[in-house]
């Protein structure tokens, strides 16, 4: 338990209806009797009630209108006392509170630290309190729905289950090494090797999650490809609502890959403008088209834009080959103008004039369609963060590491070492054997007043 009192404001700056300031510590509800004045004193009156009154100053004279809530420990979000003080918004009311609070000896919380306090009081494990960082940055449905889930534990129970397996394993090697000769479970090094595998498994699916994870967290990258002056900048500026990037019509305008994020029915897909695919003299326009056909490669889907106003040529169709082993769509755009180009041969494709704004509802519903299929596989855990990625990778190491020495019948010392050590791994996700350096990267990642 931490001995001070923190306080922070909870709700964002700037001007708004209501202001939050939290408190949580030991001086939590000493503090809130000495500013709040009420018909009721928040220490005589019942936990969890919301007393309606006036923040005051020492002199007694009223800073603000508030309602105030206790909660006290241990049964409170930190685990401490906490008040949870709601007084009008705006640059003012929300300041004036708080350093009334600091006044009364509370200190200013540091990022995260209301959420670090309730992991260290047990309220909730690690990869449960990096949920609540990630729920406020969720940018959509898809990602805050990933972080909900894990908030409410469910990825943290497929580590305890691993954790607790190979804790198992751990504890019937570790009496064979230390009581050889008595009367001990001897270890089935079968039985252990295939559960090794098993385990290894888990966590190679876990890593496959991890792409799910991506897509929903960092989007989907969609790379809009043709030949030069076939509207894909046009079209980019369309999807994204934006006059971003430059039109005109010589070919060879874009040069540098552009990208923009858009929501497409609560997911996230990163466009990428590209410079028109062609033979090109010139070492910019060169440098254009080898960064286009990087940015192809690398994205998801890849949005192939062909022009509708005049005859396909064989560039046209060298780029859907290159592209056609991907996700991808056929954009046939322009039109608005006279149809002189055959498209009907390459499969479907969306009909769309960029000029006018025409087909982009159909496009998007088609692109939509294409994105959920990559992301839609719930057979998955889906992971988003780094961290736990490296932490699931050593972890599939050492287990493989200790079902290799097993097979290779090095002495037991060895294997058990290699699960102690992926055991290591699986603990540093769910904060068992995260180190204090750890712990503060991770809060401090967090905004103030979470
Ligand atoms: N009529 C018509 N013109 C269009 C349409 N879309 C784009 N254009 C025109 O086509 C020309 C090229 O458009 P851009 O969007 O710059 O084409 P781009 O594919 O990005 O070209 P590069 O960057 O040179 O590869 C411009 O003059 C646009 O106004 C459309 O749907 N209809
Ligand atoms: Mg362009």
């Amino acid at each position: 338990m931490s001995d001070d009192t923190i306080v922070a404001i909870a709700s964002p700056p700037g001007i708004g209806a209501l202001g939050i300031i939290r408190l949580s510590g030991p001086a939590t509800i000493d503090i809130s009797d000495r500013v709040f004045r009420g018909k009721q004193v928040p220490s005589q009156a019942r936990d969890r009630t919301a007393l309606l009154g006036e923040i005051v100053s020492g002199d007694g004279f009223p800073i603000d209108q508030v309602l105030l809530t206790v909660m006290r420990g241990p049964h409170s979000s930190t685990g401490e006392d906490v008040a949870e003080i709601t007084c009008h918004g705006g640059a003012m009311a929300p300041r004036l509170v708080l350093r009334r609070l600091l006044g009364e000896g509370a200190r200013a919380a540091e990022p995260g630290e209301f959420t670090k306090r309730a992991f260290l009081n047990g309220k909730m494990d690690l990869a449960q309190a990096e949920a609540v960082s990630d729920i406020v940055r969720a940018t959509s449905e898809k990602a805050l729905g990933v972080a909900v889930r894990q908030l409410r534990g469910e990825l943290s129970q497929r580590f305890y289950d691993i954790e607790h397996r190979l804790l198992d394993w751990l504890a019937v090697i570790e009496a064979n090494i230390d009581f050889v000769d008595e009367d001990v479970e001897v270890v089935d090094n079968q039985d252990l090797a295939a559960d090794l595998v098993e385990i290894g498994g888990r966590l190679e699916l876990l890593l496959e999650g991890y792409e799910q994870g991506r897509y929903i967290k960092d989007g989907l990258d969609v790379a809009i490809v043709g030949k030069p002056n076939v509207g894909k900048s046009s079209l980019f500026n369309r999807l994204i609502g934006k006059d971003r990037v430059i039109v005109s019509d010589l070919p060879g305008t874009t040069r540098d890959v552009v990208d923009a994020l858009v929501g497409v029915n609560g997911l996230m897909l990163r466009l990428h403008d590209t410079a028109g695919v062609r033979q090109d003299p010139d070492p910019v326009g060169a440098e254009a088209v080898r960064r286009t056909r990087l940015a192809v490669e690398e994205a998801d889907i890849a949005l192939i834009v062909l022009d509708l106003s005049s005859p396909l040529s064989s560039k046209d169709l060298e780029i859907v080959e290159e592209v056609a082993a991907k996700p991808h769509l056929v954009v046939a755009n322009k039109t608005d103008l006279p149809e002189r180009a055959e498209v009907e041969p390459l499969g479907p494709a969306v009909r769309v004039s960029a000029l006018k704004g025409w087909g982009l509802g159909g496009l998007l519903e088609e692109l939509r369609k294409v994105a959920h299929a990559q992301v839609d596989d719930l057979s998955f855990e889906v992971i988003v963060s780094e961290r736990h990625v490296v932490s699931i990778r050593e972890a599939r190491e050492a287990v493989s590491q200790a079902g290799a020495s097993l097979r290779d019948g090095v002495p037991l010392e060895f294997v058990a070492s290699d699960i102690r050590l992926a055991l290591d791994c699986v603990g540093a996700i769910t904060g068992n054997t995260a180190s204090a350096r750890v712990l503060d990267e991770i809060f401090s990642r967090f905004c103030i007043g979470k």
